[in-house]
């Protein structure tokens, strides 16, 4: 008898997230302009739980308790709160030991969205390789959660999502690939040779650029900075 294969699909939004859920996939979390890539540099550099929130409300209430907190809305660092949602403010020894909220536009809704779901993980091209080698170890239905823009599709995710696909399914015929992660994949095929170019009119892109933050880009955009993976656990991320 044939063996039943595994599935991997991809959700172009949290709002679609509800279609494509089921009890048993393990979600990877994906907001490579900025948020994923953010707290894959915050485990990097040794911040020992991050709790997501939805809300700049909830986000104010934590910081009011004391606790350090990151909060951005439309690409723009919250005044009164301790982080943006670039990378670069989690790199150092600032956040070592720390616990750190988190609140973003996009990414922090995506977490919400996925938070009951089997196994929630983070996923960006600065830890791509480590995340593969362990979804692959993990014989796992696998679904791609791209955070999107405000609920609409962005390039940027989708690219990211059609990469590890790529390199799931490269030479490996246990997955079935969903159509959307189908599609995603052939889209990452025509951006690998350079992903900055294929992205250059992306929205998110534009959006990021006028607020002076090439740099961010571009590291976002930089594979495997990172061996870490950002795992959900008990209402917070920790170091898997
Ligand atoms: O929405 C998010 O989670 C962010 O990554 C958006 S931004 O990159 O900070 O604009």
């Amino acid at each position: 008898m044939k063996e039943k294969k595994l599935k991997i699909d991809a959700c172009f939004s949290p709002h679609l997230y509800p279609v494509y859920k089921d009890n048993d996939s393990i979600v990877v979390i994906i907001d490579v302009l900025r948020a994923t890539s953010a707290i894959c540099v915050a485990f990097e550099y040794g911040v020992e739980k991050m709790i997501p929130v939805a809300t700049v409300e909830e986000a104010r209430e934590y910081k009011q308790k004391g606790f350090l907190v990151g909060a951005e809305r439309n690409g723009l660092a919250i005044d009164g709160f301790d982080f943006g949602n670039s990378p670069f403010h989690y790199m150092g020894d600032h956040v070592k030991g720390k616990t750190i909220v988190l609140t973003t536009t996009n990414g922090t809704q995506a977490i919400e969205a996925a938070k009951g779901a089997h196994k929630v993980v983070i996923g960006s091209f600065l830890n791509i390789d480590a995340l593969c080698s362990w979804l692959l170890s993990q014989n796992k239905n696998i679904l791609l959660l791209c955070s999107g823009w405000k609920n609409k599709f962005n390039l940027e995710d989708a690219v990211f999502a059609g990469a590890v696909t790529d390199k799931i399914s490269h030479g490996n015929d246990n997955y079935k690939l969903g159509d959307a992660c189908l599609a995603l994949m052939y889209l990452y095929q025509m951006a690998k040779e350079n992903p900055i170019k294929f992205l250059s009119h992306s929205s998110h892109k534009e959006r990021l650029a006028a607020l002076n933050l090439k740099e961010d880009i571009r590291y976002c955009l930089t594979p495997n900075q990172t061996k870490v993976i950002p795992i959900y656990k008990d209402g917070a991320l920790v170091k898997l």
